[in-house]
């Protein structure tokens, strides 16, 4: 008997179920570098709510906001003291609830940081386990006996150490998968869950709209902390622990089932096939992943590397429809821990750096899956050009030279010539509001905690708003044309010309409206033309990013990094 091939994950769309968390558009906030309402050099809440306005004009539906608690920021937030309190430098609790109330006056909804694969050291529960074997939260956290000169195994951290620190006091080493002021959480331990949970409840019983969950596929660990014997990469070697997913739904049965929330997991070490586990509707556990192959196409081992566009199509393509019916993708091409992405999949030559920034904000708009702007990206912010190693603040930079100081290299130019390219720190530094000293960013005559760019003399909000030509009104096009076309939240995938090495080409089909889109992108300076497939029925133009896109006589054709969205 013949079997009808079930139908391809392409095609399917039949069984997607709706949810605002699908039709929105997300962007970033760092608050360290946003915008400084008290002169102190360091962004704050209440900057974010004074400028709450240029991100609803985007047309933005939630905003994510990275890390706003106490901390000692020896990770930039990302190693929390206290999750319930705000930290000072970024304001107060009633900082907090207005800047809240503010994004929901404006309809929009608001999802934070949840950093809980570790804590700060400076944590009261670290402070009490470190105290004695015996301690009350001793267990809260991952230690094991041994000599000061032998770890338990060969784990390494992210931050260029051993992911192990050895503690005199109670003569015992913790785990550290970052900073050795980052100590890991053992999850193992129900009551440190039952602790996550509360924190998770707080937020959501104030009105936050969700999480974004730092490190999320690292919370369980093999009880037996094997070694790293394949030399995997050490983001895939800590990836989806034993009970990484009973964790997970045990706390959407817990805390999430319970409140109109969204959850988007930072996912990286995770494959297209374990982002597929982790969102499948039917199972219970996170609502949408990153999956980090955009971003780590581009590098080798660390290093950057080139790479072509067909490899770009692969990987979006391979993202998109990996998780189709049950569940659901999201878009993004950079966020604070990478270089700017116009630098990596953009023209940031100034000739066309406003053209390649609407381009690939055409991309991030009409892909499928939940969009991310990156704060500053919509400004067609680009890499810093760092001179010198004593500008940078991110720790990585600081222990990765300490590391190859430690190996011999006494000069530093190599090492900067990389940062150039890869460093974290091109997104942190400030936001460019207008063409004022600091970019008005802080008040004049303020150290920023950052540099701001030198190009923010034409690269700011003020001037992208008066241009109708920005990036920033491309987006508030699109945004808008998002919210009217249903093919472009829920429609079906085809990349439509998987081998050409300079056009992307992709149509949007949502069968049960009858209705797609057409989505073509140059990503090239060259002016190209491609001739539409006789079965495409072009009914107009939906957007272009500007007059040198056009199709004509069965034609697309595209000026130099320009794009088009043609109504089907
Ligand atoms: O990032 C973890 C992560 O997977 C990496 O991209 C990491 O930033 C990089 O390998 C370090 O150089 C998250 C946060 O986004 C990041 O800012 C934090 O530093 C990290 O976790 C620890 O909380």
């Amino acid at each position: 008997m013949m079997h009808k091939p079930p139908p391809s994950p392409e095609a399917d769309d039949t069984a997607i179920a709706r949810a605002w968390w699908k039709e929105a558009v997300v962007y970033q906030v760092y608050p360290r570098s946003f915008a400084d309402s008290d002169g102190d050099g360091v962004g704050d809440l209440a900057g974010i709510t004074a400028h709450l306005d240029h991100i609803a004009d985007l047309g933005v539906d939630v905003i994510w906001l990275s890390p706003h608690y106490q901390s000692p920021f020896v990770d930039n937030g990302y190693d929390i003291s206290d999750y319930r309190a705000v930290s000072p430098l970024f304001g107060t609790m009633k900082d907090f609830d207005t800047l809240l109330a503010q994004v929901k006056a404006r309809g929009m909804k608001l999802i934070i940081d949840l950093v809980v694969n570790h804590t700060s050291d400076q944590h009261a529960w670290f402070a009490d386990a470190r105290k004695s074997r015996t301690a009350e939260k001793r267990d809260f956290y991952i230690w094991r006996d041994g000599t000061p000169d032998a770890p338990p195994n060969d784990w390494q951290s992210f931050f260029s150490t051993p992911a192990w620190t050895w503690d005199d006091a109670t003569q015992a080493w913790y785990l550290h998968l970052f900073a050795r002021e980052q100590p890991d959480l053992n999850w193992d331990n129900p009551a440190v869950r039952e602790e996550v949970y509360d924190i998770m409840r707080f937020w959501l019983d104030k009105g936050v709209d969700g999480f974004r969950m730092d490190v999320i596929p690292f919370i369980s660990k093999p009880a037996d902390l094997p070694e790293n014997d394949k030399a995997l990469p050490w983001e895939q070697f800590y990836a989806e622990g034993p009970k990484l997913h009973e964790y997970l739904k045990e706390m959407r049965q817990e805390v999430l089932d319970h409140y109109d929330c969204m959850t988007v997991g930072e996912g990286n070490g995770l494959s297209v096939e374990q982002m597929g586990r982790m969102v499948d509707a039917r199972r219970g556990e996170l609502d949408t992943i990153f999956q980090f192959d955009v971003i780590n196409f581009l590098w080798g081992r660390e290093q950057p590397r080139t790479w072509t566009l067909p490899e770009f199509k692969r990987v979006l393509r391979d993202q998109s429809v990996s998780v189709r019916p049950h569940g659901w993708n999201t878009v993004f091409l950079s966020n604070h821990d990478t270089p700017r992405a116009l630098n990596r999949y953009g023209d940031p030559d100034p000739a066309w750096r406003q053209a390649s920034a609407k381009v690939l904000h055409t991309l991030i708009l009409t892909q499928p899956g939940t969009p991310y702007i990156y704060q500053g990206d919509e400004l067609g912010m680009s890499n810093y050009p760092f001179t010198a190693l004593d500008q940078f603040d991110d720790i990585a930079v600081r222990q990765g030279w300490a590391k190859r100081q430690a190996a011999g290299e006494t000069d530093p130019s190599a090492y900067l010539a990389e940062l150039n390219i890869v460093s974290r720190d091109h997104t942190r530094t400030p936001m460019q509001w207008d063409d004022g000293p600091n970019a008005g960013f802080t008040q004049s005559g303020v150290t920023p905690w950052l540099p701001v760019h030198p190009d923010h003399a034409t690269i700011n909000a003020k001037a992208a708003w008066a241009d109708p030509q920005s990036a920033c009104h491309a987006i508030a096009k699109l945004t808008q044309l998002r919210r009217d076309t249903p093919s472009m939240v829920y429609g079906d995938y085809t990349d439509l010309a998987p081998d050409h090495p300079e056009l992307l080409i992709y149509r949007r089909w949502l069968a049960k409206e009858n209705e797609g889109a057409l989505v073509a992108l140059n990503f090239s300076r060259k002016t190209l033309t491609w001739e539409l497939p006789k079965s495409i029925h072009i009914q107009g133009v939906a957007y272009r990013t500007d007059n040198r896109a056009n199709v004509d006589g069965g034609k697309i054709k595209l000026g130099g990094w320009s794009g088009i969205v043609l109504a089907l």
